[in-house]
């Protein structure tokens, strides 16, 4: 990472997947050893927690930014593995950047049309990158958990959702109102409060929550407004987010195997998504696109007094 004049260099190829930016470190990330990738993941958190902050964090990125650094697989009908990361941590898995991930690995000439296997901390995916450029991610298996959840929040009331896994952990809530951007700040403010509520009675392992409201416009079946762990909005409509909404619907027997469902995010951008059942479990597979539009090389000077970004 370091060169002669003791500056870092890591290069990176950014791309926005239905709006939301991922940063793929290409070159230069830090090496996390052998082993099971959730052990290089924890590694990561451990050792490394800097270099997620100086990829991510302003002043070279910004609150939104997902990291995915790129690692050997130990599973070697993988094509890569990936740990994601944001403004506060790692994630388990992420959809959005995983579409992301097949942009910028077919953007460098790395992989072409046809389906992929990725290893992720939490499992194997798979990414079929079409020849229009869309990706279709099966992720991992995804389960409701706990349906109809009653939780007080302070200065809203009581509010009712239903705690899910979608390669993260989702609390889902019915949004009578119509989400959109003019509400951005109400609604941030108003999920954060839903999960440090959520978190206190019994899911301390909720880290996203996503709010579902009517679609705003024809087509689509519903629209999302997903809070990540760091505070910042999933401009997409949140790739882990639809599979745990997916297994609620498919629990709630509310869209049949193979039948498509269109999740808006609070932009207006879409994902497309189906599910089929794996033992109690559903596998869902996200449709969306993503594009390249960056590639840079960070430089870590360490006279920077925010060479490792601004943390919060
Ligand atoms: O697409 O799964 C997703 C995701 C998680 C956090 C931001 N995007």
């Amino acid at each position: 990472m370091a060169s002669s004049k003791g500056l870092g260099r890591i290069r990176v190829v950014d791309s926005h997947t239905a709006g939301e930016p991922t940063r793929v470190v290409v070159d230069g990330g830090p090496d996390l050893g052998e082993g099971r990738l959730e052990e290089r993941a924890e590694r990561f958190r451990r050792e490394f927690d800097r270099v997620r902050s100086a990829v991510v964090n302003e002043p070279r990125g910004s609150d939104v930014l997902v990291g995915a650094l790129l690692c050997p697989p130990t599973d070697r009908t993988c094509v890569v593995g990936v740990i994601f990361f944001n403004n506060v941590g790692t994630l388990k898995m992420c959809g959005h950047g995983t579409m992301g991930l097949v942009a910028t690995l077919a953007y460098l000439g790395r992989i072409g049309p046809g389906l992929h296997r990725i290893e992720t901390p939490v499992g194997v995916v798979e990414a079929e990158l079409g020849s229009d450029g869309s990706v279709s991610v099966t992720n991992v298996a995804s389960y409701r958990r706990a349906k109809g959840v009653r939780v007080e929040v302070p200065g809203w009331g009581e509010v009712v959702g239903d705690v899910a896994w979608g390669g993260n952990w989702f609390y889902l809530v019915e949004e009578s109102r119509a989400i959109g951007l003019e509400r951005v700040e109400e609604l941030t403010a108003y999920a954060w409060a839903v999960r440090r509520a959520v978190n206190e009675s019994g899911f301390p392992e909720v880290d996203h929550v996503e709010l579902m409201g009517p679609p705003g416009s024809a087509g689509a079946d519903a629209r999302s407004f997903v809070l990540c762990p760091g505070r910042a909005y999933d401009r997409s409509p949140c790739g882990t987010g639809t599979s745990a909404k997916l297994a609620c619907l498919a629990a709630d027997g509310k869209l049949a195997e193979g039948a498509v469902w269109v999740q808006e995010s609070v932009i207006g951008s879409r994902f497309e998504g189906w599910y089929r059942w794996e033992g109690e479990a559903v596998r869902p597979t996200i449709r969306g696109r993503a594009y390249v539009n960056a590639e840079a090389t960070l430089i870590l000077d360490p006279a920077d007094p925010f060479c490792w970004g601004i943390r919060g």
